[in-house]
């Protein structure tokens, strides 16, 4: 048992930094990390900076620039230059670099989707296709999507080109291929909709099962979490989800988080419910012991595929269209400096086990204390911090929440 002095050296304000990376890794993440659009990084010098923050955003992830259109537009001809792009970036900044995607239905260049296969043919395509472009890769990514949404949103197999010529059996080649083109690699399976633990998840149990009976390497899972404001499964709901993986021997990720609103622009509270179900979602990452990393899927509401797909929904991200940490970006920091800043405790699974095992005798206090100086009445919105020794900040919470304490270096507005 460690005494309140060692983990007042362990926890010293001084080294809590208030970026979304440096709380998760402190937190016990891998990274919290980004996907890199292409179209902008070299057009807009505020997005740029915030790509290339590690203390921000500690992974990245190509937004379309290594899927199968972008590197093999023509058969047997290989590009990299855009892919190249996030892959150099990371290893300029040092961020951890996940690579997508190896073997998806869409973004199909013509000749793969309108060829006609045999099952020799296309086993052939897909063994020239992931041993290029993992080969150029090699070394460079943590994981690859190896096989992106197999699964439709019934929970039947999803039909493509690889399952019109294979079955399911193209998923345990794909895997197979992909460890001997770069054994180093974690392998993953990637999808959305499966945050909701119906029908779909449960065919990803059965994907996974079939990888693994079939002797097939499958190393995780990752969660997309294309979510909507509003509809958000709770916390220990996604963490349910997500340990049905984990007790297969995976590990998991969020891969693609966006919360979306359905109409836009978001009222006050629909921000507010935003925040809490990134925090739910990112709280539920916390909460299982496999889950390595969240990645969201774009840096601010200015560029993001939504609208195109969703017209009318959007405002899916943690800044706003000018760059403003949106309420979102709060409760997100919240949670993760939450855990970052508590001890250890061995089952720290919710919030409230968090405060129950706080290292100090002192009881949960609902005023804030061991403020530096004193906020000229600003009020934090739920979520936020609001007290702890060093914070500056403002010490009132909006109603109806009040300001509780984590730890001796954390209050916060619950
Ligand atoms: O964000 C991507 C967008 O720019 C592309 O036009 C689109 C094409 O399908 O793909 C988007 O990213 C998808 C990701 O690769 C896989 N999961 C769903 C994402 C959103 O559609």
């Amino acid at each position: 048992m460690r005494s309140q002095a060692v983990w007042a050296a362990i926890l010293a304000p001084a080294t809590v930094s208030a970026t979304l990376n440096d709380l998760a890794v402190r937190a016990g993440l891998k990274y919290f990390g980004t996907c890199l659009s292409e179209s902008y990084i070299n057009s807009d010098s505020q997005y740029a900076a915030l790509i290339n923050d590690k203390t921000e955003f500690g992974g990245l992830v190509p937004e379309n620039g290594m899927k199968w259109d972008a590197t093999e537009p023509s058969q047997g001809q290989f590009s990299f230059s855009q892919g190249d792009i996030t892959a150099n970036t990371a290893k300029k900044n040092g961020q951890v670099l996940r690579c997508h995607t190896l073997v998806w239905y869409s973004q199909l260049p013509g000749w793969v989707t309108s060829g006609s296969w045999t099952r020799s043919t296309l086993q052939s395509v897909m063994q020239t296709h992931i041993t290029n472009v993992m080969g150029h890769y090699k070394g460079q990514c943590y994981a690859w999507d190896v096989v992106n949404e197999a699964i439709a949103d019934d929970g039947t197999w999803r039909t493509s080109v690889f399952y019109n010529t294979f079955s399911t059996d193209y998923i345990p080649l794909a895997f197979n291929i992909a460890k001997t083109a770069d054994p180093n690699a974690k392998l993953y399976y990637n999808d959305y909709n499966l945050e909701y633990n119906g029908a779909k998840t449960d065919t990803a149990v059965q994907l996974v099962q079939l990888v693994q009976s079939a002797g097939a390497p499958i190393d995780g899972v990752g969660f997309q979490g294309h979510l909507i404001v509003g509809s958000t499964p709770g916390r220990s709901s996604l963490a349910t989800a997500l340990k049905r993986f984990t007790a297969l021997g995976l590990e998991v990720a969020y891969t693609e988080l966006d919360i979306r609103h359905s109409s836009l622009p978001p009222s006050t509270s629909a921000l507010a419910t935003q925040g809490n179900d990134f925090a739910n979602v990112v709280g539920s990452c916390l909460d299982v012991a496999g889950c390595i990393g969240v990645t969201v899927w774009g840096v601010t509401d200015k560029y993001s595929w939504i609208p195109q797909t969703f017209p009318g929904a959007g405002d899916a991200l943690l800044y706003d269209d000018n760059y403003n940490k949106k309420p979102a970006w709060t409760s997100v920091s919240s949670v993760l400096a939450a855990k970052a800043t508590s001890p250890p405790a061995s089952s720290s699974t919710t919030l409230t086990t968090v405060i129950t095992t706080a290292p100090t005798s002192t009881p949960t206090s609902t005023t804030a204390p061991t403020t530096t100086s004193s906020s000229n009445g600003a009020q934090q919105t739920h979520w936020g911090q609001c007290g702890g020794i060093g914070w500056t900040g403002a010490t009132q919470c909006q109603s109806p929440y009040t300001c509780q304490k984590l730890n001796d270096w954390y209050y916060q507005c619950l």
